[in-house]
């Protein structure tokens, strides 16, 4: 199946677009994790890219759905522990990367959507009220881990961070705003063409000093999960393998499906 579609950065811009197309929501399997990691470390490398927008090119419009429940339900722990340690990758490679990255987020973006364009250095968001953002993992039974945590805590600060992760909120454009989960609402058929104008204006700061700025912010709490990997994966995967745990996601999978019926 076709999951990535990566522009390759023209040399004339230096930026590069992921379109993320793995319908029917752009879910987080092990195999999109894997393919996502590879393209960016690929740009990273790339000398001549400076800039990495991400958006969905999905119809009807999802962002991403988040992790792929399927992964997470009725798997064995060493398939789980290798799911688990392709979503660190990704996270460590978003948050930490060199490049100027940019959220376009053109649908609804739930968990580790969410937490996907919270590792881009702005987010803007189509501005239709039938779209949400948020770490709802409470909803679902599971706890968002730490990291999750942190990199909302760094985006919202630390009440807002309570009350979304505590109730699993899930918010409307308009509140995501106002809470600081996304820096700018635009009509839906110019997210990506506002993303491309605000790249340009980010790419005219020195670059070497953005750079080292970005990893000023961001490197305790990226250590914070590299020197605890291991134990991360552990934890997951004794949480997740948990009867009554499969059984919420069993539950919630069932209510997506009621909810289309
Ligand atoms: N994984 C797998 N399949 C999914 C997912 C998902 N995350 N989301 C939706 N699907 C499936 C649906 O079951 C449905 O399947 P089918 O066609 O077979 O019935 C299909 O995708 C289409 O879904 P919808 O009909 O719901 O599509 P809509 O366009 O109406 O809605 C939404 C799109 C808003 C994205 C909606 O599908 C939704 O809310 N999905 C659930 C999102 C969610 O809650 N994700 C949480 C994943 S958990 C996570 O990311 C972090 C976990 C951290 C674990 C830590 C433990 C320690």
């Amino acid at each position: 199946t076709f999951i990535l579609k990566m522009s390759n950065s023209s040399p004339s811009t230096g930026v590069a677009v992921m379109h993320m197309q793995s319908p029917p929501v752009n879910s987080l399997s092990l195999d999109f994790l894997t393919e996502l990691c590879i393209g960016v470390e690929k740009l990273e490398m790339d000398k001549g890219c400076r800039g990495l927008i991400i958006t969905s090119v999905l119809s009807p419009k999802v962002f991403s759905a988040g992790l792929d429940i399927l992964e997470m339900y009725g798997k064995s722990p060493e398939r789980c522990g290798e799911f688990w340690k392709a979503v660190q990758e990704m996270w460590l490679k978003l948050y930490g990367s060199n490049m100027t990255t940019i959220a376009a987020i053109n649908g609804s973006s739930p968990a580790g959507g969410c937490l996907m364009s919270l590792t881009c250095d702005y987010r803007i968001m189509a501005d239709n009220p039938r779209y949400s953002i948020g770490l709802n993992e409470t909803q679902l039974g599971i706890v968002a881990p730490f990291w999750f945590k942190d990199t909302m805590v760094n985006t919202v600060g630390h009440r807002n961070t309570e009350l979304a992760l505590q109730l699993g909120l899930l918010y409307k454009p308009a509140e995501a705003l106002k809470i600081g989960l996304v820096d700018q609402l635009v009509p839906e058929d110019q997210v990506l063409a506002v993303a491309t104008q605000t790249m340009t204006k980010w790419l005219t700061i020195p670059e070497h000093a953005r750079q080292i700025t970005k990893s000023m912010m961001r490197k305790p709490t990226l250590d914070k999960l590299r020197s605890n990997r291991e134990a991360d994966i552990q934890n997951f995967v004794s949480f997740i393998t948990k009867d009554s745990i499969q059984k919420s996601l069993r539950m919630y999978m069932e209510m997506l499906k009621q909810k289309k019926a």
